[in-house]
Formats: structure tokens, C-alpha cells, sequence
């Protein structure tokens, strides 16, 4: 099966923060996760560089908007990489390969007559670069929702996506395959918006020179960055290698450009007549020490935070965390250094770490270091339910299972005593089964957490002397593959305890 995700694709402007590490780990996960379970994946991230404001600040910095956005889109690229992020490419779209597309698409659109050229005018906010409709520019008092400056009256000709047409088969869209939204909440709230009725939108702007898709047919018109952003996800696939991974499988999102995703961007695909994705996903924001992230706070966990955090605890230790931790569901989370410690401490260090060194250094002291063969199955992980979880894409439930099975285990240890059956000859086969079932469980647990902790789970297989996981998942996550005669490697603790 193909399984295609993508993560939104990040405003050039900003340097590359939690937020964006945030859903691109999570998509990171997935993606890891599927080609774990044999499937074809495709995992695309990448940058939105025709905003108006990457001229302004190309500018500032004396330098062409080209120039700008090459530099912060290679940021985000070195960020991504150095956060061990596996994606199969990065759009830009400034590139020509998206431009092109993009012409083509909305040329298509202007055959069918979904675009065509009229007259707007309304409130704008130039940081979102966003027309807000009468009632919400008043409901904000004319401020920006989002950073508090003065809406825009601004009045252009422009072209217009005949948005309108397509409410009552968006509202049949959500109600014939719910699948379409989640969480459920964001259905709800979406398909509210869209009963209160859909304007046309305007999807062209003019005044920022050369910097943008022009409009074809049109020498002055620039296609709007929002519609030709959304465009990516179906630009980068849309060649003869690449198309059977149209439609995507999941557009991983948060809840900013919620509308953009669930309104906007399928009906553009019903106008062109293309299939649908599958599904839209819907995260929450994170939040710091309790409050809104904000520069002026200093709560922003920007690069330099992510940096030290990873020096300090690993990155797969923040991996972890922002996958049980994170803001998947429709609440907000918190990113508290107290509790990513708390987290730390109990869930990697007390838990998982000491699950895996106890085990190893028993092999070690009571089998010189071999796996020896089990006995009757007293004891087995099942891991069932972490899939369909995973499947869900619901990493929180699936990775308290996984937990579960550590504290499992642990506990297994404490019943079992190896220690006191070390003393007893006539126990030997009833410790070998013991120290056999904790080993396969090491196993089973490296193989269920590779798509979070892919570093940290290579190590526990190199101490427990297995290879890479070879895969498929249904077969590694069977009970009782570990051939008994492995032979474990260096132990060595996996998570130092941290204060
Ligand atoms: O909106 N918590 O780009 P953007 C969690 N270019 N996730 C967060 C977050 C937070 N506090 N802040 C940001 C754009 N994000 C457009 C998208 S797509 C065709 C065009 C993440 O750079 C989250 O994924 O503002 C959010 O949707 C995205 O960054 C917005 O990134």
C-alpha cells in the first residue's frame, strides 16, 4: 500500500521553532511507521516563499526575495535533518517545477470559469495575508487575531475562486466521510462555518513586483501565496513517477490553517476534478511554561532551546516527548522543562532504560551474556493494540501501550526474582524462560518505538545483540522471534538519570 503524509509547507519568512518541529516530527513518525508496516511512503515538508512580506524583509536585508528565501528555506532543511527528520523531498515553491504546475492548475480554472477576474475589497491582515470577512474584522475589533495590528481596508481587482458553488458538497464531503476531518471537534466547526454560507474568494493580489506566480494570460496579477501553497501538496506528486501517490493519504496540520485545508484547498481539487485526500488532521498549538508562546515572553522555544535540549536529553528523548506529550488531540499542550524532566526521569529512564539494562546485565551475569531458550510462555507483550492506535494516527494512546508493557515488564521482573532463582540449580530452566521473556520483550519494545526514538532503539538492539529491524511489523511484532543463542553486546545505560 501507499501511504503519502505531508506536514503544512512553513513561511520562509520565520526561523524554523517548536511548532514546526513539531508537526514535521509527528509526520516523521507516521512516515517511519508505515515503512515499517511495507508500505510505499511518501513524506513531503518544504517552505511557502511567495508571501509578500519575503520581499519586504529581502529588503531590509539587501537582498533579492530569491536570495532570502534561499537562505531561510536551507534553515529549515539543516533543521530538519539535524532532527533526524527522513523526508522523501522538500518543496519550495519557488521552484519551477512547482511554479509550472501551478499555472497549469489555475489555467485549467480559468477554462472551467471556477477563477474569474472581478473587483474586492475588505479587511486585510498583512501578517497572515488574509482578507477576514466583515463579521470576524469586527469581532476583532479590526485588530489582527493573530498579532494585534490594525486590519487593512484594501480594495483591488482580482481574480475570484468561485468558492460559493461548493458548500453543499463540501457539507456532504464531511458528513459521507467523516475520515475527511479529525479530530471530530474540527468537523463540527468547520461544517458550522460552511453552513453560515461561502463567499467567493479573492486568489490574486498585484504590487509585489516579480515575486510570485503570475496569473496566466495576466501581466499583472500575481496568484495569492495561500492558493498557490496549497498547491504543493498535489505539485510535487504530479509527475509520471510520483502520481500514484495522489491522493495523499494525510495532511498533517494545526489548527491556524484549519480553514485553508478543510474549505479551500478541496474544493480546488472538486473544481479540477482530482480525488480528494483522504484525510485532513487537525492538531492544537503548543504552548510554554503555561503561556502563549511569544518573543516579548520569552517562553519561545525556538532553535536555540530545541538545541540545548537535545545536547541535554537526546533527541530521541525529544521526539518522545513531543509525541506523548504534544497537543494531537483539540486541546492545547504545555512544553514545561519540569515536565519534560518528569517525563524523562520516569517514562525513559526509570521505566524503559531499566527495563532494558536490568534484563541485559542478567543475561550477562547469569547466562554469560546468551540468550537462553524459553520455556513455557508465562509471559508474552502483545502489541496489537499499539497498531491499531498507530493506525489512528493516535501516537499518544499507542505509546501508553507501549509504556504499559514496560511497566509490564518491569513488574515481571520484581515476581520472578531472577536473582532468587540464580541461587537454585533445580530452578536453571524456570530462569531461563524469565530471562527470556524479558529479552523478547526488549525486542518487541525496540521495534514498537523505532518510529519515535529511531537512535536509541538501534542501540538497545546493538546491547541485545540483534540487528536492524529487518520488517515487516506483523512479523517483528510477533512473540517469539528472538532466536534463543543471541549474543548480547555492550551494556551500556541508554538514559542517565537527569536532576
Ligand atoms: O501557515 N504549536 O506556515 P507557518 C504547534 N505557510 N504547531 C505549530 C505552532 C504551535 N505553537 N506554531 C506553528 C503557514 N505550528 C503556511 C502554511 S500550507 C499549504 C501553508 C505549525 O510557517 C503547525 O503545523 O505559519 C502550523 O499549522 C504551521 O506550523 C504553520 O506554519
Amino acid at each position: 500500500m501507499k501511504f503519502y503524509i505531508t506536514t503544512p509547507i512553513y513561511y520562509v519568512n520565520d526561523r524554523p521553532h517548536i511548532g514546526h518541529v513539531y508537526t514535521t516530527t509527528i509526520a516523521d513518525i507516521l512516515a517511519r511507521y508505515h515503512r515499517l508496516c511495507g508500505d510505499d511512503v511518501f513524506f513531503l515538508t518544504g517552505t511557502d516563499e511567495h508571501a509578500a512580506k519575503v520581499v519586504d524583509s529581502a529588503a531590509q536585508h539587501n537582498l533579492t526575495p530569491q536570495q532570502w528565501s534561499d537562505q531561510n528555506a536551507q534553515a529549515f532543511q539543516d533543521t530538519f535533518r539535524k532532527l533526524g527528520i527522513a523526508n522523501d523531498d522538500f518543496i519550495r515553491t519557488s521552484q519551477q517545477r512547482h511554479k509550472d504546475k501551478v499555472v497549469q492548475y489555475v489555467g485549467e480554472l480559468l477554462k472551467t470559469g471556477d477563477v474569474y477576474p472581478g473587483e474586492y475589497e475588505g479587511w486585510y491582515d498583512e501578517g497572515q495575508e488574509e482578507y477576514l470577512p466583515e463579521n470576524k474584522a469586527k469581532e476583532y475589533e479590526f485588530k489582527s487575531p493573530f498579532n494585534g495590528k490594525p486590519l487593512v481596508r484594501k480594495k483591488e481587482k482580482n481574480y475570484f475562486f468561485r468558492l460559493s458553488q461548493y458548500g453543499d458538497a463540501l457539507l456532504k464531503l464531511l458528513e459521507d466521510q467523516p475520515e475527511f476531518l479529525r479530530p471530530d471537534a474540527r468537523r463540527k466547526e468547520i461544517a458550522n462555518r460552511i453552513r453560515e454560507g461561502l463567499n467567493d474568494v479573492p486568489i490574486s493580489r498585484t504590487g509585489t513586483g516579480d515575486w510570485g506566480i503570475r496569473v496566466p494570460g495576466d501581466d499583472e496579477h500575481v496568484i495569492y501565496v495561500w492558493i498557490d501553497a496549497l498547491f504543493n501538496y498535489l505539485s510535487t506528486v504530479d509527475t509520471p513517477a510520483r502520481q500514484h501517490f495522489w491522493p495523499a493519504n494525510v495532511h498533517l496540520i494545526a489548527k491556524d490553517i484549519l480553514w485553508f485545508h478543510a474549505v479551500i484547498w478541496p474544493a480546488l481539487l472538486l473544481a479540477l476534478k482530482r480525488p480528494l485526500p483522504a484525510q485532513v488532521y487537525v492538531h492544537s498549538f503548543w504552548i510554554a511554561e503555561g503561556q502563549k508562546m511569544s518573543k516579548s515572553l520569552g517562553n519561545f522555544v525556538d532553535l536555540e532551546k530545541i538545541d540545548r535540549y537535545v545536547a541535554d536529553y537526546g533527541l530521541d528523548a525529544l521526539r518522545y516527548f513531543l509525541a506523548n506529550n504534544g497537543p494531537l488531540g483539540i486541546n492545547d499542550s504545555d512544553f514545561a522543562e519540569a515536565k519534560f524532566i518528569e517525563v524523562y526521569n520516569t517514562d525513559l529512564a526509570n521505566e524503559l532504560g531499566n527495563l532494558i539494562n536490568r534484563t541485559l546485565s542478567m543475561i550477562k551475569r547469569y547466562r554469560q551474556g546468551v540468550v537462553p531458550a524459553g520455556g513455557a510462555a508465562e509471559f508474552r507483550l502483545d502489541f496489537t493494540a499499539y497498531r491499531q492506535h498507530m493506525d489512528a494516527f493516535d501516537l499518544t494512546s499507542a505509546l501508553a501501550e507501549v509504556r504499559a508493557g514496560v511497566v509490564r515488564a518491569n513488574r515481571y521482573v520484581e515476581e520472578s526474582a531472577p536473582w532468587t532463582l540464580a541461587k537454585a540449580p533445580e530452578k536453571a530452566a524456570q530462569l531461563d524462560a524469565v530471562l527470556y521473556n524479558l529479552a523478547e520483550s526488549v525486542r518487541l519494545i525496540t521495534v514498537a518505538l523505532a518510529p519515535v526514538m529511531p537512535a536509541i532503539t538501534a542501540q538497545a538492539r546493538t546491547q541485545l545483540g540483534v540487528g536492524e529491524i529487518a520488517g515487516p511489523l506483523a512479523d517483528e511484532l510477533t512473540w517469539g522471534r528472538l532466536p534463543a543463542g543471541t549474543t548480547v553486546g555492550t551494556v551500556a545505560p541508554l538514559f542517565p538519570k537527569k536532576v
